[in-house]
């Protein structure tokens, strides 16, 4: 299920444009609008998820394939020399966009130049 009004779902919606890296009928991945790094981008379920805190049980095998694409999509996107995985989860976690996505970074980093 998805919610009119969440941003994420928009997007997996096509609703608002993004710089897509993956799709299936599942999950989208498309590139953060503030990168934090050379290579940043964000893995979504196109089901609407708030956190990782609301995931049920039944969303285990979603989450796996997510953090499965983590590495294919990291390798595709030029991170391959390591990469970052980061899911903030409700406010004291630094969460800000109520839809579950997990942060992907890499590429070049300052204490690697
Ligand atoms: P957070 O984990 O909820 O703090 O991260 C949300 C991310 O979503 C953040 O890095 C934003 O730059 C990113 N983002 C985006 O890629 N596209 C958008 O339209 C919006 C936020 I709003």
């Amino acid at each position: 299920m998805q919610l009119d009004d969440c941003l994420f779902c928009r997007i997996a919606r096509g609703e608002i444009p993004a710089a897509k890296v993956y799709e299936d009928d599942e999950v989208l991945a498309f590139k953060d609008i503030h990168p934090k790094a050379p290579v940043h981008f964000l893995i979504i379920p196109k089901k609407h998820i708030q956190s990782l805190a609301h995931a049920e049980p039944e969303d285990n095998a979603l989450l796996g394939k997510m953090l499965g694409l983590t590495r294919k999509l990291a390798m595709q996107e030029g991170a391959v020399n390591g990469f970052r995985v980061i899911i903030n989860t409700g406010r004291d976690g630094g969460q800000e966009v109520d839809h579950l996505h997990i942060h992907v970074l890499g590429g070049p980093q300052p204490w690697t130049k």
